[in-house]
């Protein structure tokens, strides 16, 4: 199937979870605002620019294997979870896990959590979908999603992140010579999340301001059968699984299903039959 000619217009924002779930069913992706604001809103966005900050002054930044075009303006931050306890409260936001329930299965792993902030004069990303590790053909089913958190207003010139409506229909990833197909900035304000699945096409925008810095967080979860882009078990701060709700030891693998075992077992034994068992009707 082709790529489309014309770009389709983004849904308006979703009221609620239900209606995000069928702007997603349509066009890959919703938009849902004012999910954080306020003294939280400040707090993340506070804690990531103060992450960043200190990975530049200590000459811990990484690029992105994707991040072909990027420069110096724009900047990764890895691993957020262990930077702020607000980073956890967001990976396990009951919106966000209502989504993650509904769109991909439970249980479902978190695969990363991790910003990118564009700055004035930022490249563009190249576009592609976030399931390119998946070999094609693939199945009808996205395999993992994404709950990115805006931390600042998204606008086209700022580099809001510019998708492809309608592109996971097409149930492949864009070759080589479609990434100048046409894109819709992505444009919402502060504190809204926005939940694209895997197969929607999507890139950074052109930061062309002159004095604006863009930050976004991206909550990728998969379904349970995918290896984690970050390595929680050397990377995370201790604290965080010692400390953990039930649904964040599943997210984090420490509750396992099937893979992911420890001599056959669970590492963290579940309280409860875990949802895949339970459906089985073992
Ligand atoms: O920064 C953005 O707007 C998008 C980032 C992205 O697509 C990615 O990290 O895969």
């Amino acid at each position: 199937m082709n790529a489309p000619m014309t770009v389709q217009a983004l849904p308006p924002p979703a009221k609620d979870v239900e209606e995000g779930l069928a702007h997603i069913r349509e066009h890959g992706l919703c938009v849902m605002t004012g999910v954080l604001s306020g003294p939280t809103l400040e707090r993340a966005r506070e804690a990531l620019y103060r992450a960043a900050a200190h990975d530049r002054a200590r000459g811990r930044e990484r690029k992105f294997s994707l991040d072909y075009g990027h420069d110096e303006s724009n900047q990764r931050v890895w691993n957020v979870l262990s930077r702020d306890p607000v980073f956890e409260d967001m990976a396990e936001h009951p919106t966000a896990l209502a989504f993650v329930r509904a769109v991909i299965g439970w249980p479902a792993l978190l695969g990363n959590i991790s910003a990118n902030i564009t700055g004035p004069g930022g490249g563009e990303m190249v576009l592609h979908a976030d399931q390119i590790f998946v070999p094609e053909p693939w199945s009808a089913e996205p395999q993992g999603m994404n709950v990115a958190w805006l931390l600042d207003d998204f606008t086209e010139a700022n580099g809001a992140t510019r998708i492809v409506p309608g592109s996971h229909k097409l149930n492949r990833a864009p070759r080589p010579d479609e990434g100048e197909v046409a894109t819709v900035p992505l444009e919402a304000p502060a504190g809204s999340i926005v939940v694209f699945e895997s197969r929607v096409w999507h890139k950074t925008g052109f930061n062309r301001t002159q004095d604006q810095r863009r930050a976004g967080v991206f909550a990728w979860y998969t379904k349970p059968i995918y290896r984690a882009q970050e390595n929680w078990f050397l990377s995370l701060d201790p604290a965080i699984r010692t400390f953990a709700s039930e649904d964040m030891l599943v997210l984090l693998g420490y509750k396992a299903d099937g893979l992911g075992l420890v001599y056959g077992a669970s590492p963290v034994p579940w309280t409860t039959p875990p949802p895949s068992l339970l459906e089985s009707g073992q």
